[in-house]
């Protein structure tokens, strides 16, 4: 349907996810995404241009939808000529007839069933199923019983995402019925993502236990990397007296802070496998990596089986 080689797409993943990274992904056969949100509309056209010269394979745009210039980025797609469309954190049924119209490929990230369901009626090419278990924005349901309530739901191709990170987490996504994986934290590490080194470092450092949910209280559940920025926020939006306004102020601005500058006082977003990743590495050795490690583990698991 999209013309990759490997089931792969590299998560669309907020001030990260530009075209050196989305480029680096396409080219190794998976599916590169470059993100919507960055410094402006502008900005996210120059990756996209950009990355048509680094790369002559399929590459998407994640557009994040509740971002002031949702709308406008939605329209530039088109007129840039882009193939292959995802959305987080809403319905983008408003932009389906466009898109359509224009040739898009649409796959709408989905954290339940209801919403799979009414993404495929509003005409999406296909879903990405995305457990709580990933970094960002998350939905309530985790990715086990998230995928094969989905795969069960709709006819259309599903992606399974949240949580996977090398190839058991594929081989796993494959075996509750999803089509493709979408992975986001362990490009964090790659050669060709562009984060600040200390985003690096901590992703390196992080255990099992290294994230937290916040932002529940203000209806944007995020999960990050736990801080003294993280947990700061954490109690303030448990304390009566302090306002959401306050809180929200206190986030502001934290995500892109942490990516270009490093700072202590950022939002490191992560998923939940961050403590699986050991190395930074070349996108197409993660890539690489996961489709052998999945091919390895499903024909181990399948001679328990015989
Ligand atoms: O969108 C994401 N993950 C994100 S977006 C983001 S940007 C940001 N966030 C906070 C602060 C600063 C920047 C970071 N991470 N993932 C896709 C996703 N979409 N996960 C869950 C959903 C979702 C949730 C509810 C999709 C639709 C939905 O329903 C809305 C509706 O209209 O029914």
């Amino acid at each position: 349907m999209l013309g990759i080689q490997y089931p792969v797409f590299q998560g669309g993943m907020a001030w990260v996810a530009d075209a050196s990274l989305a480029a680096a992904v396409s080219n190794a056969g998976g599916l590169g995404l470059i993100s919507s949100i960055n410094a402006g509309t502008d900005a996210v056209r120059a990756e996209i241009r950009k990355c048509k010269e680094l790369t002559d394979k399929p590459f998407g745009v994640n557009i994040m939808l509740q971002a002031p210039n949702a709308g406008e980025i939605a329209q530039m797609v088109v007129e840039e000529g882009v193939k292959i469309v995802t959305t987080g954190a809403g319905s983008p049924s408003q932009y389906m007839p466009m898109w359509k119209e224009a040739g898009i490929k649409v796959i709408p990230v989905i954290a339940s069933v209801a919403l799979a369901l009414k993404m495929q009626a509003a005409g999406a090419d296909a879903v990405v199923a995305e457990g709580a278990e990933s970094g960002g924005h998350v939905g309530e349901l985790h990715t086990m019983p998230l995928v094969p309530q989905v795969v069960d739901a709709v006819d259309i191709p599903v992606i399974a995402a949240g949580g996977i990170c090398d190839g058991r987490g594929a081989a796993a996504a494959f075996m509750l019925g999803a089509d493709a994986i979408q992975v986001g934290t362990r490009f964090l590490s790659a050669t060709e993502c562009n984060v600040h080194p200390e985003y690096k470092e901590k992703i390196l450092k992080a255990t099992d236990i290294s994230t937290i949910v916040t932002g529940k209280t203000l209806g944007h559940p995020v999960r990050s990397l736990k801080t003294p920025f993280s947990k700061t926020f954490a109690r303030m939006e448990s304390d009566a007296s302090v306002s959401s306004e306050e809180v929200m102020a206190f986030g502001s601005g934290s995500l892109r802070r942490a990516v270009q500058e490093g700072d202590p006082n950022g939002s490191y977003m992560a998923g939940e496998c961050a403590g699986m990743v050991r190395r930074i590495e070349p996108a197409k050795d993660i890539v690489e990596d996961l489709m052998s490690g999945a091919e390895k583990v499903l024909k181990a698991v399948s001679l328990r089986f015989e």
